[in-house]
């Protein structure tokens, strides 16, 4: 009965939708206030917009480094998700607030006149038609990118070095960070950066098609740029001074992740049904999205999201911002709180190509050479760079197999090592590095698609020595961005802030994985200050 009622109260309160523009996707989820999914829809880029050409949602120029996504393809993927959602016209007029999530880092270059574009968006036509010529620059630079060492030295050299950078921005110069992209772009290509009128992150840019304006960025999502002063939560006017001409006024303001970004264009009301007083709350990155999904607003649980890249983070009350480690943001959830994050970039696609050359392209087979193999690998220690490694910073690729002579055994070892080490190296990369930046794991929840995955679960839970669980949340970007809709507008209600816990309530409860083998754990601990050594061999720092 009890349910009942606070079913009736949800269903009064209406919907709210997240949107998550991910590397290589764009998904929506529908939820109750009651934190229940209503309804899903997804367009993959390289499926469903085949024309532009991209791989995993991304083009790469020669030589690896340089990785961009075209920006009209993540306007062309919005006209086709709402187009799937068409015959959902009552469900779409039910939503009573939006929120969405952004691949971090990705930046879009609008050029001027590219307001006037969103603001006078005529329903009869596409989105795309009509935002065509919007853009300054067609190929947004991405996450992914690796290019912009030079301007990393280059910014750091006039912010005093890398430390000071970590202290004022949460996070040394990283080659993917907003601001460095920024300023390759006003160097490498002047003229398209001063015909530039906005510069939007991936989610205020999705924000920003939804109101028919330029969206504030929010902090959160603002403290991946190494712009923005992580404690005074404004922009510093000397790293802007470093990176490009007039950035303030292309970047505009910032606004507390919690805040709206403005109400839905009429262009939605008209063409798919929404109502047109729906509120659009500021869009955030995936990985802030991901802490309000699983609900992280005090320190303890700490997430290990098991993706395309592989994430590790948790919530923090005294940030320590360190050169040497990860990011600190500003919680998307709690306007006082942080978010600590390290970030590997050979997540799924390394797992993968190891499962495809070792166990025939079958997880079952890989998973019976994982328990087939000893904990410890018998004392072989891997490093496998697929991608140039943002955690330690690598920019060459290979493959690095160390027998207990540390010298590399990689072509010797056969395919049951190669997976078991392919394994631990991604865990015990996991367990040194976040604890360097002060997450100390009480539990773990893992996420991700990988998080399906029972054998990698135990591993995970003997190098950690904690439990690991799972909670239901394959799409934690859209589900955190559908709560914080929910959590935004609650806010907007009662004239004040909320605290995340109280205004929201997740629907599932924890689901025990893996509990950790104190021997197995024995063994990883014991392993730990070989693997660091062992590290600084590879990334030439001893
Ligand atoms: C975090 O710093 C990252 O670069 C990645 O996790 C991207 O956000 C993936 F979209």
């Amino acid at each position: 009965m009890k349910q009942l009622k606070k079913h009736r109260a949800a269903s009064r309160e209406g919907l709210f939708l997240g949107l998550d523009l991910s590397t290589q996707a764009l998904k929506c989820l529908v939820i109750g206030a009651d934190g229940v999914a209503r309804h899903e829809a997804a367009v993959n880029f390289d499926r469903d917009l085949p024309e532009f050409g991209t791989r995993g949602g991304v083009k790469r120029r020669p030589g690896g480094l340089t990785v961009t996504s075209p920006a009209l393809m993540w306007v062309a993927a919005l006209d086709l998700l709402l187009r799937k959602l068409r015959p959902e016209r009552k469900l779409l007029a039910g939503v009573t607030a939006i929120s969405g999530s952004g691949q971090q880092h990705g930046s879009v270059y609008l050029r001027r006149g590219a307001f006037a574009l969103l603001n006078t968006l005529d329903p009869a036509r596409s989105l795309r038609a009509q935002l065509g010529g919007a853009f300054a620059l067609p190929d947004s630079p991405v996450w992914m990118d690796s290019s912009t060492t030079r301007e990393c030295r280059r910014r750091d050299a006039c912010l005093g070095g890398p430390q000071a950078v970590a202290r004022l921005t949460g996070s040394r110069s990283f080659e993917r960070f907003t601001g460095n992209q920024i300023a390759k772009i006003a160097s490498k290509y002047p003229a398209k950066y001063a015909a530039t009128e906005h510069i939007a992150l991936v989610s205020s840019f999705a924000a920003s098609l939804l109101i028919g304006g330029y969206a504030p960025i929010d902090y959160s999502d603002a403290s991946g740029m190494n712009l923005m002063d992580i404690f005074k939560k404004t922009w510093d006017r000397r790293a802007l001074a470093c990176t490009g001409r007039n950035l303030a006024e292309k970047l505009g303001p910032l606004v507390p992740s919690h805040k709206p970004a403005g109400v839905i264009s009429g262009y939605y009301a008209d063409r798919y049904g929404f109502s047109p007083s729906t509120v659009v709350i500021a869009f955030s990155g995936d990985n802030p999205n991901s802490l309000a999904a699983f609900g992280l607003d005090r320190p303890g649980a700490t997430v290990i999201s098991l993706g395309t890249s592989d994430t590790i983070f948790g919530a923090l009350s005294s940030p320590k911002p360190s050169a040497e480690e990860g990011h600190i943001f500003a919680s998307p959830i709690a306007p006082e709180g942080y978010m600590a994050l390290v970030c590997w970039k050979n997540g799924s696609l390394t797992r993968e190509y190891i499962r495809d050359k070792y166990a025939r392209g079958s997880w079952e087979a890989f998973n019976a050479m994982l328990s087939a193999t000893p904990p410890g690998n018998s004392g072989l220690t891997g490093f496998y760079f697929r991608e140039p490694e943002i955690t330690p910073a690598v920019l060459k690729t290979g493959t690095y197999l160390f027998n207990q002579k540390n010298t590399n055994a990689a072509c010797a070892a056969n395919p049951g090592q190669h997976v078991r080490a392919v394994i631990e190296s991604q865990f015990m990369a996991m367990r040194l590095h976040c604890g360097n930046i002060g997450l100390a794991p009480e539990t773990i929840i893992a996420t991700g698609g990988a998080s399906v995955n029972r054998g990698l679960l135990q591993v995970m839970a003997d190098v950690f020595g904690r439990k690991v669980c799972t909670i239901d949340r394959q799409n934690s970007a859209a589900l955190g961005a559908a709560l914080r809709a929910l959590h935004g507008w609650r806010c907007l209600e009662a004239g004040k802030f909320l605290p995340f816990s109280e205004a929201v309530c997740p629907a599932e409860k924890p689901q025990l994985q893996a509990k950790p083998n104190p021997a197995n754990h024995k063994i990883y601990t014991a392993l730990l200050p070989r693997y660091r050594r062992l590290e600084q061999i590879v990334t030439g720092r001893k």
